[in-house]
Order: structure tokens, then C-alpha cells, then sequence
């Protein structure tokens, strides 16, 4: 097929799909504003866009921000948990082409390009706010990993794991131990080449209201702003009053160094304990978990609306591209749901990588749409770039425009995470994954997935897409091929980034 015959078909298919003119001229139009919107560890079911999500979830502005767009059912992230899965996102490639052990800490190498740099290079001001996590260099300012040294202009929020919700400022860190414990992290946030300190307020409205202050100071040209939050990442308790009171649950006093207990192997003061003894079952129970949970999901959701409202007052509502994503499954063990998928966090089971996605961009996607393939977080920078007028010559990107290509019906997509691997291609899915607890029992909302040992299993999706009926002994053929497509793909990749 020529050239001009593939674009007029592509063209039609646009137009079909997002009830667009295939005649416009893309390059007389304004270039949309990019907002993508990074929640932390949502589950599933945690996210009432979906059909079956769970009765006692109510997102209304994830629901309005879906509804003017289009949702994604069968999205999935590159990883099981944070780290690589945000590296996979912001780099439209899987983190294993160059951390070939699949790890938790894949860094960024400086060959490997991000979304930020390429609109940057396109002349976008950008700007990152709230967190950071390639799973290494965490806390300095002098590395490739640090937003200002990958395409980001702006950077406020922080290079860690987790960070606590109501300790922002300079004052608790001066009297805190360890301030800065790999996962555990508390003190002011990291402000581009400085610290600024927060010594009131609530982390989820922080980072809103920045958010909101750049959207204000930026409303004339184009901006990408990229607004991770933490929540609904551990500590999962930590929730404004009025939240905890409409989920009656009772409130938890935050970390005092000079009342903190020891926990586990934490020493006695140390932030460490206390962030510890609240990421694990024991010091609170399942069913006042998942209200916690639910109470800090529902301040999140009213942050969305927040920023939803804040676009659409500055007019910049119908030209920005939203995109909305959770890093990874959710996790059982702060509370959230994955129904009907199996596990969750920190396994490859559907419930770790399988998540709520959706996009909105009023001026080009037909609203109310629903996107039935099965798309990738590497999707996202090609979707991206292309919204933005960027060519992409990199030949070792794994996404695709998912605005140009609704369907997944015949693409392979892997994953590697230690030793545990999955594809799938079509409705099947073969994985070695086994049980993966994190760090303690499977809670009340885990549903117990059907195997913890690294055999093969075999699922067709579209069937059993809770991963219960494992048809490898039927079909060895099928097990085969995919082990095959699988073992080709490593050995044609990895290591090639
Ligand atoms: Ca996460």
C-alpha cells in the first residue's frame, strides 16, 4: 500500500473514531495544552469511570473528566510497582531494555529520551509537580533522574518513594532522624534548584493549588504539566477531618519524634517506625483500611475537580490534552480493590498491572468513548507527541499513538519484573507470576489469586479475565507460541534502548 493511500485510511479512521475533520490542518491550530495526571497505586475497581467498579466508590470528577473523553478498561503499566512503571510511562519504552534484571530501581539512562524533553525541544514550557520516582538517586538535585535534568523546566513535589501527607516543613525534618529513608520521607518538598516548606496544609491540595497557580501563570502558551500525586500511596491514614468523618474512621495521630515507638527494626523516634507500622496490617485493620482509603481517594477526587474547574475558568478546558493513569495495581494492603482481577500491587496478576486510564481532549476526542483494546502506559508519549506536532524517529519506542489506533487486538505486550514474566497477545495472557503479598497477609479485599509458583498459567482474558482458570495443561501449543514471542522478544530488545 503507497504512502498516501495508508494516510487517507488513517485519516478516515481518525475522523470516524474522534468525530473530527480528517481535512483540518493540524498546523493551523493551536497546539493543546498537556496535563497528564499520575495517581498512585488506585485500584481497579477504585475508579467509577468503569463499568463493576466498586459500590461503595464514588469519583464523580474522575467521572466527569472520563465522560468528556474516553476510558481504557484494559490499560496496563509496564510494572507491578512505582518505580518501573514510571520509567516505562515517561519514556515510552519498558524499563527492561536497559534494567535487564527487571528491578526495583531502573534509574533513567541519559540516552533514553522523555515526554518532557520532547515537548520542551517542541517549545513547551513544562512543569513537574508532586512525585518523582525512578527508584534510585532519590533526594538530589544533581542527578539524570531529577525532573530539571530530564525536559522539566519546573519541578516541585519529591525524588522518593512515598512522602508523608501532612509533615511538609523544614522544622519537623530539623527534629526527625531520618528525614530521608528510602521509602519512608517526610520534611519540605524539593522546589527546582532549592527546598520550599509547608508548615501547614494537606499534600494532596498542595500540589493542587500549584497546579492550579501554574495553569493561571501559563494560560497563554503552550505547557505540559505533569501532577503526580501520592495518593492513594501509603500512608494511606493520613486524611483531612472532614473526609475521615464522612467514612467514620477515626483519626491517627501523625509521627512525633519524641513519641514514636519502635517498630519492627526501626529504632524508637525514628520515621522509619512509623512508617512502617502504618504501611502494614496490624495497627490498622482491614475494614477501617479500606475507609481510610476510600477517605483519601474521595480528597484526591475532589483535587481532580479542583483542577478540572480551574482549566475550564481559565478557558483551556476544550484544548487540553488530559491524560489519567495509576502507576500500578492497587495495593490490598492499604485497602484497595481490584475486583474482578486477581492480586494486586507487586504482582504481575492482572490486579498489579492492569489499572484505571482515561483521555480527555474535548477539542479532538469524541466524549463518552470507551477504548475496548488493550493499550500500554508506553502508549502515552507517542499519543503525546503526536497531539503536540513531535515526530518520533526513535525506533525502539514500544507505544503507539492510541489517537491515530483504537484497536490492540493483534500487538504483544510484554513484561519482565525479577523473575517473574508475562505477555499477552489478543484475549491470552502467559505468565510465570506467583503470590506476591508485599509486605504482609493478603487483606479481607484480596482476592486470593490461583497459584504461587512460577509455572506457566495460561488465560484467555476476555473470558476469565479475573485469571481463574488456567488453561496451559489444554493447550500446550498456545503456551508454546507465546513462550516463544516472549523469549524473541528479549533476545531482539533487551539491552536495546
Ligand atoms: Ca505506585
Amino acid at each position: 500500500m503507497n504512502q498516501s493511500i495508508k494516510y487517507a485510511i488513517l485519516s478516515v479512521a481518525i475522523a470516524i473514531l474522534f468525530g473530527c475533520s480528517a481535512q483540518k490542518n493540524q498546523s493551523n491550530e493551536q497546539r493543546p495544552n498537556v496535563l497528564l495526571i499520575v495517581s498512585d497505586d488506585q485500584g481497579y475497581a477504585d475508579f467509577s469511570p468503569f463499568q463493576n467498579h466498586s459500590p461503595e466508590v464514588s469519583t464523580p470528577n474522575l467521572e466527569r473528566l472520563a465522560e468528556s473523553g474516553m476510558i481504557f478498561p484494559q490499560a496496563y503499566t509496564t510494572a507491578p510497582v512505582c518505580s518501573p512503571s514510571r520509567a516505562g510511562l515517561n519514556t515510552g519504552k519498558y524499563q527492561f531494555r536497559w534494567d535487564e534484571k527487571a528491578s526495583w530501581g531502573p534509574g533513567l539512562p541519559d540516552t533514553v529520551k522523555t515526554i518532557a524533553e520532547y515537548l520542551k525541544e517542541a517549545g513547551y514550557t513544562t512543569a513537574r509537580i508532586g512525585k518523582s520516582d525512578f527508584g534510585t538517586n532519590y533526594h538530589r538535585f544533581d542527578v539524570r533522574e531529577y525532573p530539571l535534568n530530564h525536559g522539566y523546566d519546573e519541578f516541585l513535589g519529591f525524588s522518593a518513594h512515598a512522602h508523608d501527607y501532612w509533615l511538609n516543613s523544614e522544622e519537623i525534618a530539623q527534629r526527625t532522624p531520618d528525614p530521608n529513608g528510602t521509602s519512608a520521607h517526610l520534611g519540605p518538598l524539593m522546589h527546582n534548584n532549592t527546598y520550599k516548606s509547608y508548615p501547614k496544609g494537606y499534600l494532596t491540595d498542595i500540589f493542587t493549588d500549584e497546579a492550579i497557580q501554574y495553569v493561571k501563570t501559563k494560560r497563554d502558551q503552550p505547557f505540559f504539566l505533569t501532577l503526580a500525586y501520592n495518593s492513594v500511596h501509603h500512608v494511606i491514614h493520613e486524611v483531612p477531618q472532614k473526609y475521615l468523618d464522612k467514612y467514620q474512621v477515626k483519626p491517627i495521630h501523625n509521627y512525633d519524634p519524641d513519641s514514636m515507638e519502635t517498630f519492627g527494626n526501626q529504632p524508637p523516634g525514628s520515621y522509619s517506625a512509623y512508617y512502617e507500622k502504618y504501611t502494614r496490617l496490624g495497627a490498622i485493620q482491614d475494614e477501617d483500611m479500606r475507609k481510610y482509603y476510600l477517605a483519601n481517594l474521595n480528597c484526591l477526587d475532589d483535587n481532580i475537580g479542583r483542577i478540572l474547574d480551574a482549566l475550564k475558568k481559565e478557558g483551556l478546558d476544550k484544548n487540553t490534552l488530559i491524560v489519567y493513569i495509576s502507576d500500578n495495581g492497587g495495593s490490598p494492603i492499604t485497602g484497595a480493590l481490584n475486583a474482578p482481577l486477581s492480586a494486586g500491587k507487586y504482582s504481575l496478576w492482572e490486579g498489579g498491572i492492569r489499572v484505571p486510564m482515561a483521555i480527555s481532549w474535548p477539542a479532538k476526542v469524541k466524549a463518552g468513548s470507551t477504548n475496548t483494546g488493550y493499550v500500554s502506559a508506553v502508549d502515552i508519549l507517542p499519543t503525546i507527541a503526536e497531539a503536540a506536532g513531535v515526530t518520533l524517529t526513535d525506533g525502539t519506542i514500544d507505544g503507539k499513538n492510541l489517537l491515530a489506533d483504537a484497536s490492540g487486538s493483534d500487538r504483544l505486550l510484554v513484561w519482565k519484573w525479577g523473575n517473574t514474566w508475562a505477555v499477552r497477545s489478543g484475549p491470552w495472557k502467559l505468565t510465570n507470576t506467583n503470590e506476591s503479598w508485599g509486605k504482609g497477609r493478603p487483606s479481607n479485599y484480596y482476592i486470593k489469586p490461583i497459584s504461587n509458583d512460577l509455572s506457566l498459567k495460561l488465560f484467555n482474558l476476555e473470558n476469565d479475565p479475573g485469571e481463574r482458570i488456567n488453561l496451559a495443561e489444554q493447550m500446550p501449543e498456545k503456551v508454546q507460541e507465546l513462550q516463544n514471542a516472549y523469549t524473541n522478544w528479549c533476545s531482539e530488545n533487551i539491552g536495546k534502548y
